[in-house]
């Protein structure tokens, strides 16, 4: 038989607030994913279980303080520590599914309304990282968010946090390329398909043969 040319996996951002429904659909997304036949992985950030991983659980927990700036970049480097892993799972033909990437990671240090921590300034350190091919946005009001159950214990699980944080994400999204705005509120199976939708016209659209681009 023919040699094919090497198609390359997709790289698939799932973003939101807390309660939009990202993990849910992260895992339906994999298994639709994978019972078309597509090698497929789901990851998320924070990865907890990386030594840096530890050191922002605790943060998240409340049990140890960080400088905003200091938190800020040790996010950034939990994700820098699997780069290279996930390009080349993706170079080889593995769909990746990731639950929250630099989009959670500026918007969410911007919320904190430092005087020198800026959104642009949060962003330098995600310029080079893999770039989705696709970020689906679940977007979500706080009163179908609120009905999803109260706030956790963790550190930005609180109403003024959560109102500045929807606010920068669509100031972010606003200039991004590639970013699908989902209607959040509606029904798991509704959203799920939708996403499936979404999914299935990118991968059909984009160019596997060209390699994963990078965040700029
Ligand atoms: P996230 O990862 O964005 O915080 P989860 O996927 O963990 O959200 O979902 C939060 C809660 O809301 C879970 O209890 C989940 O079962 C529920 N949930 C998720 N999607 C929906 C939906 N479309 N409608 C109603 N409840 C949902
Ligand atoms: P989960 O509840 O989804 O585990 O998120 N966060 C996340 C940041 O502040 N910066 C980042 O880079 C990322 C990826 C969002 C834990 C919290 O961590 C926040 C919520
Ligand atoms: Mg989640």
């Amino acid at each position: 038989s023919q040699a094919q040319p090497t198609r390359r996996g997709a790289l698939i951002v799932v973003e939101g607030l807390d309660r939009a429904g990202k993990s849910s659909q992260c895992e339906m997304l994999r298994d639709s994913l994978w019972q078309k036949g597509s090698p497929v992985k789901y990851i998320r950030f924070p990865d907890r279980t990386t030594p840096i991983g530890k050191l922002i659980d605790s943060y998240l927990r409340g049990s140890s303080h960080q400088d905003d700036h200091s938190i800020h970049l040790l996010f950034s480097a939990n994700r820098w520590e699997v780069a290279k892993s996930i390009e080349d799972e993706i170079a080889s033909g593995t769909t990746v599914i990731v639950d929250r990437y630099s989009y959670s990671g500026v918007v969410y240090s911007a919320a904190k309304a430092n005087p020198t921590l800026s959104l642009e300034w949060a962003w330098q350190p995600e310029i080079g990282l893999p770039r989705p091919d696709i970020c689906l946005f679940l977007s979500i009001s706080p009163e179908e968010a609120a009905k999803r159950g109260g706030f956790g214990v963790e550190r930005y699980e609180n109403e003024p946090m959560q109102t500045r944080v929807r606010q920068l994400f669509s100031t972010v999204f606003e200039r991004q390329e590639d970013v699908s705005i989902i209607d959040a509120g509606r029904s798991i199976t509704e959203v799920a398909l939708q996403i499936q939708a979404t999914v299935s016209d990118c991968i059909e659209h984009m160019d596997a043969t060209a390699p994963l681009r990078k965040l700029e």
